[in-house]
């Protein structure tokens, strides 16, 4: 079964060098694919040198279509393309600890998606702030109950796909630039009818780099659920099982 890890990287300098050796000590043959956006702390280049060593790490400098979104549909696109059958995604931060990674690829054995929560027994949230913690809470509600999605963690960017999934939702359709294609894939994914789970995870605060989530994106990806939302009644959103 080949592997990809994707990684979206924006000035992410002091933890990619030891999170790729983290996912490393996991598993010596996975294949790892940072989508960087030119970081100005030259995360790109650390990877590139990692590159030139480790065969199975890749670097895509983007330097013009920029977010979190398309940074994910680019690394998705480059897994597919390099014959991988399952892919995991993960923040580049280590909020998202890789001593998952043997878990999620013994569930995907069962299921077609797994969703790393925070919120089903045994998962948990870590941070400090009470309120970033309940902003997290909240838009996952909203999501849910927007979307009609039954999982406890909708926002949750620690994932595992089979190729299928990932093939289905069709990544040149996907509306999210930013943050919500962690949304937008789930609901098309559920909408498809695959079979997801949820395994629990700990989720701890970055301790290095700074987070890059403000108002403004949190607010956009609210309305980007509404959008999904209406895109769905009227029959829009595309992707399709082959
Ligand atoms: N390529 C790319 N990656 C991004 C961009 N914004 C965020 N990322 C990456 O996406 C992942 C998640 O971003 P974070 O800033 O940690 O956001 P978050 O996890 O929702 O927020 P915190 O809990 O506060 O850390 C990290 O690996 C970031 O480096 C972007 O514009 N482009
Ligand atoms: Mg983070």
């Amino acid at each position: 079964m080949k592997t990809f890890v994707t990684l979206p990287t924006f000035n992410e300098g002091k933890n990619i060098e030891p999170l790729i050796r983290e996912i490393r000590r996991q598993d010596p043959n996975i294949g790892i694919v940072v989508a960087d956006d030119d970081s100005p702390d030259g995360t790109w280049r650390i990877v590139e040198k990692i590159s030139k060593r480790d065969s199975n790490v890749y670097l895509l400098r983007r330097t013009t279509r920029k977010g979190r979104g398309s940074a994910g549909v680019d690394a998705f696109r480059f897994a597919l393309e390099q014959h991988a059958d399952v892919v995991i995604e993960m923040d580049a931060d280590f909020s998202h600890d890789p001593k998952y990674i043997p878990l999620f690829l013994e569930r995907i054995n069962e299921f077609d998606l797994v969703i790393g929560s925070r919120a089903v027994p045994l998962g948990q949230d870590l941070r400090k702030s009470p309120a970033r913690k309940s902003i997290t809470r909240l838009s996952s509600f909203y999501t849910r109950f927007v979307l009609g999605l039954p999982f406890s963690d909708c926002n949750s960017g620690y994932r595992c796909f089979r190729r299928k999934v990932l093939e289905a939702v069709d990544l040149d359709t996907i509306l999210s630039t930013g943050p919500s294609i962690v949304q937008e894939l789930l609901f098309k994914a559920y909408l498809l009818g695959f079979s997801i789970c949820e395994i629990p995870i700990v989720f701890v605060e970055r301790e290095a780099g700074e987070s890059k989530l403000n108002l403004k994106r949190l607010l956009k990806g609210f309305l980007m659920v509404l959008r999904l939302k209406g895109f769905h009644l009227l029959g829009k959103l595309k992707g399709s099982r082959s």
